[in-house]
């Protein structure tokens, strides 16, 4: 048996480069992880998680609510960012100065100094569901990167390249996890496997995506 004097320290935050422009910064936000998922929960009860339509018309697996100046929605009308929630035709939630830091700081430890998101959609994953492979061309800004932030159970992220059809690489995120998506990575094509059954003990039995936008 070794003796791991490291035992009872945190693990060290790792920076993988994923592909030119896409930097995974492994365990960066697992210390504020807890208080993410609290300020998680205050943002819902008063914009609450939604299963939006899209534009074809079938439900998402995915359940949404957003927080910040601007929101992504969808429905059969199209995909858009808007400042109000169509549940309840108010502003979405302000988005926490925990989540705007978290956010710049990472940016900056992959290499995007001054990133200001005025946009943070909720994702929420329950076992069973899913995204598909997409784009994500609705900002205005694709010089400005995207930070995404894990919470909660593990997820297999699929990333492909820049047409539907190239074969995607798949990459487990856990809890704490934030990879960042800028330059030539802005518009790859991206997805998230089918979740499956767990339990975790930050969020029970989901896993929450933060992703952190500039929408205009
Ligand atoms: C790669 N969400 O909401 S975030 C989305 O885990 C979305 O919920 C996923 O894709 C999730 O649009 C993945 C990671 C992500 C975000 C944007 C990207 C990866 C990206 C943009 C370009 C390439
Ligand atoms: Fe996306």
């Amino acid at each position: 048996m070794t003796l791991d004097l490291f035992a009872d320290l945190p693990p060290q935050p790792f920076h993988e480069p994923i592909t030119e422009g896409a930097m995974l910064l492994r365990v960066f936000a697992a210390q504020e992880a807890p208080a993410l998922v609290r300020a998680i929960e205050t943002i819902l009860a008063a914009a609450p998680l939604r299963h939006m339509q899209t534009p074809g018309g079938f439900r998402m697996s995915v359940a949404m609510s957003n927080c910040g100046r601007y929101g992504w929605v969808t429905d059969r009308r199209g995909y858009r960012y808007q400042a109000e929630d169509p549940l309840s035709g108010q502003a979405w939630p302000p988005m926490p100065a925990l989540f705007t830091a978290l956010a710049a700081r990472a940016a900056q430890a992959a290499g995007f100094a001054g990133f200001d998101p005025d946009a943070c959609l909720i994702n929420r994953y329950e076992p069973g569901a899913r995204m598909s492979l997409h784009q994500d061309k609705d900002e205005l800004d694709m010089s400005q990167p995207i930070v995404s932030v894990s919470l909660g159970l593990p997820a297999t992220f699929l990333f492909g390249g820049m047409e539907r059809a190239d074969k995607p690489r798949r990459m487990r995120l856990e809890s704490g996890d934030v990879v960042v998506w800028g330059g030539p990575a802005r518009l790859l094509f991206h997805g998230v496997d089918t979740l499956p059954e767990g339990e975790h003990r930050l969020t029970g039995r989901c896993r929450y995506n933060l992703t952190f936008r500039r929408a205009r």
